[in-house]
């Protein structure tokens, strides 16, 4: 095994969501589909609030730029997660940390669908 692979695989058994996408660690899952699993955050800052995650380990957005086809996907679950929730006309927010100054605090890829109340303007 290559140290590439050696390094994912410990990332993998390490990764809090990847445990969530293998049902090791419970939640409250909203949506799934062959590439994509989304269930609630467990502090959230909104009525609703969901992270969509690829079932594949991906570290952070940046790891996203060769697959544009997964990225794709986690948006558009995204928009199925909201009007699952009942928010896609009221309006909601899609967003994503990256790193250390975007305040990303687990280090597998999500997506952040908050909603259910007016938010506000501020994002930084
Ligand atoms: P971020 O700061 O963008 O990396 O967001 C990580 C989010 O993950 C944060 O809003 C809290 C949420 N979270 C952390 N641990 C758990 C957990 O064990 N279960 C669930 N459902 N969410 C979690």
């Amino acid at each position: 095994m290559t140290a590439n692979a050696r390094g994912l695989e410990d990332a993998v058994a390490d990764c809090l969501f990847c445990k969530i996408v293998a049902g090791d660690i419970p939640s409250d899952q909203v949506y799934e589909d062959d590439a994509v699993v989304a269930f609630r955050d467990i502090a959230p800052q909104a009525p609703v609030h969901v992270l969509v995650v690829p079932r594949r380990h991906v570290s952070s957005l940046d790891g996203l730029r060769d697959d544009p086809d997964l990225a794709g996907r986690l948006l558009t679950a995204a928009a199925h997660v909201a009007r699952a929730e009942g928010v896609h006309r009221s309006g909601y927010r899609v967003a994503v940390n990256h790193g250390r100054h975007g305040a990303q605090s687990v280090g597998h890829v999500h997506l952040h669908v908050l909603g259910g109340r007016q938010l506000e303007g501020e994002l930084g």
